[in-house]
C-alpha cells in the first residue's frame, strides 16, 4: 500500500492530479506588486515546492492512506530535548512522523516561542525536515495584540487589528516579523521551504482572542483575509498553502463548518481539530463533514490537530487503545473520513501534557500498532528519503 502511495504520489506530482484538486489560482500570472487589499486577497500563484506540496496533499486525500503528523516532534518529547534526530514517534515506530507542526507564537518578542523552543531551532528542523520529504505546517498562539496578553487573553482585539482599525498598523509589523521567519526558511537550492500556515485556528470556540465571542463574522474573515493576502501579496511568500482549522466539537452542520469561512482564494485546507476521550463519533462526522466540502470545492481535508482529550494521561480514556480502537478504526469505517490526507497529533510536552506514547508507556504497544497500519504513513512513505533513514 506504501508503494502503491508512492506511486500514486509520482503521478500527481507529474501533473496528473484530478482536476477537482487543482489549485484555483494555479493557471494565472503573477500578482502585480501593489498593496494588499482586505477585500481581495490576490491570487498568488505558488512556488513549484509549494505547488509539489499541495499535490502530496491531494494524492494523500484521494485513498485511505494518512499521512501521521505530530507537533514539535523532533525538537523534545517526554523526558528528552534538542537531541539530534530524535522523535518520540521515531523511537517507538523507528521513523519520525511524516508532518512535522510548529508553532511561532511569542516570534515578535522572545528568542524562544511560547513553550521554549528556540526560534533558530525550529528553522533549523523545518529546513532538515523538508529535505528528508516531510512536510512542515505552522500555527500562531499569538499574543493579543491589544492587551500584551497570551492567545487565551480574550481582551477584545480583533477589531482592532483589521484594516481601519486602531492598532492595524502594528500588526502589519507583527506579520512581517512572521514575514520574515518564513522568508529565512531556505532549502538547498535556495528557494523557500514549503510551510502549510494554519492562522487563527479554532475561531469557532471561544478561548482565543481571535474565537466566537471576541469578534463579529466580519471582523474575523477580514482579519484572516488580511493576514493571507498581506504575507502571500505584499510580502511574496508564494511558499505558504493556507489551512483553516475550526474545532469539530463545535461543526455539526456544513453550516457549522463553513462558520466565519474567509473564502475559496486564501483557504487550501479544510482542518479540524479534535480532542476527544472514548467516543470517536463527532469527530467521524465532522471529518466526513470536512471532506465532503473538500471535495466539493477542490480544498484538501485534514485533521490538523487531534489527540486524546487532556492527554494520553487522561485516566478516564482508554488510552491503551485509543489510536488504534478510537481513532484508526472509527475513521477507516468511514468511506468519507479515508478521505483525510494526514491527522496531526498536538506535542508531548512533560508526562502529564503528551499525546502520543514514548518508550514505557503502557499506549506504546497501541501506538506501534497503528503506525504499522499499512494505512499510516510516516516519513519516507510520503517521498523518497535522500538518503538512509538512520
Ligand atoms: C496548547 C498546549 C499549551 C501550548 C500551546 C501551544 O494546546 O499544548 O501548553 O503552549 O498548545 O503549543
Amino acid at each position: 500500500v506504501r508503494l502503491g502511495f508512492i506511486a500514486l504520489l509520482l503521478v500527481a506530482c507529474s501533473g496528473g492530479a484530478p482536476e477537482s484538486a487543482r489549485h484555483p489560482d494555479a493557471d494565472r500570472a503573477s500578482p502585480s506588486p501593489t498593496p494588499a487589499d482586505e477585500k481581495t486577497a490576490r491570487p498568488t500563484t505558488l512556488s513549484p515546492a509549494a505547488e509539489t506540496m499541495r499535490k502530496k496533499l491531494a494524492a494523500l486525500a484521494t485513498g485511505a492512506e494518512l499521512a501521521f503528523g505530530h507537533e514539535d516532534t523532533t525538537a523534545y518529547g517526554v523526558g528528552w530535548q534538542g537531541d539530534s534526530d530524535r522523535s518520540d514517534v521515531k523511537s517507538l515506530c523507528g521513523h519520525h512522523a511524516a508532518v512535522h507542526g510548529w508553532d511561532l507564537g511569542d516570534l515578535e518578542k522572545s528568542p524562544r516561542n511560547l513553550d521554549g523552543v528556540p526560534f533558530e531551532t525550529i528553522r533549523r528542523l523545518i529546513v532538515d525536515a523538508h529535505r528528508r520529504g516531510i512536510m512542515n505546517t505552522v500555527s500562531v498562539h499569538l499574543d493579543n495584540p491589544v492587551s500584551g496578553g497570551d492567545a487565551w487573553d480574550t481582551t477584545h482585539a480583533v477589531s482592532a487589528l483589521v484594516p481601519g482599525g486602531a492598532r492595524h498598523s502594528e500588526y502589519r509589523a507583527l506579520l512581517d516579523r512572521i514575514a520574515e521567519f518564513f522568508r529565512s526558511l531556505r532549502s538547498d537550492d535556495g528557494t523557500l521551504v514549503p510551510i502549510l500556515f494554519r492562522p487563527f485556528h479554532e475561531h469557532n470556540g471561544n478561548w482565543f482572542w481571535w474565537g466566537r465571542a471576541h469578534a463579529t463574522d466580519a471582523e474575523y474573515v477580514a482579519l484572516f483575509r488580511f493576514t493571507v493576502s498581506y504575507l502571500r501579496g505584499e510580502r511574496r511568500l508564494d511558499n505558504l498553502l493556507v489551512a483553516f482549522s475550526p474545532g469539530a466539537a463545535n461543526v455539526e452542520t456544513e453550516a457549522d463548518y463553513f462558520f466565519r469561512y474567509p473564502g475559496d482564494d486564501v483557504v487550501d485546507v479544510f482542518g479540524l481539530d479534535h480532542y476527544y476521550g472514548n467516543d470517536a463519533s463527532e469527530l467521524v462526522h465532522a471529518v466526513e463533514l470536512a471532506v465532503t466540502a473538500a471535495e466539493h470545492r477542490g480544498k484538501i481535508a485534514a485533521l490538523t490537530e487531534f489527540g486524546v482529550h487532556r492527554g494520553l494521561s487522561n485516566p478516564l480514556v482508554d488510552v491503551e487503545h485509543w489510536f488504534t480502537r478510537k481513532f484508526l478504526e472509527p475513521l477507516l469505517e468511514s468511506p468519507k473520513a479515508r478521505g483525510l490526507s494526514y491527522a496531526l497529533a498536538w506535542r508531548n510536552a512533560n508526562p502529564e501534557h503528551f499525546f502520543v506514547p514514548y518508550p514505557g508507556h503502557a499506549a506504546a504497544p497501541d501506538f506501534q500498532a497503528f503506525c504499522a497500519a499499512p494505512e499510516i504513513l510516516l516519513e519516507g512513505d510520503i517521498a523518497p528519503s535522500p538518503g538512509p533513514k538512520d
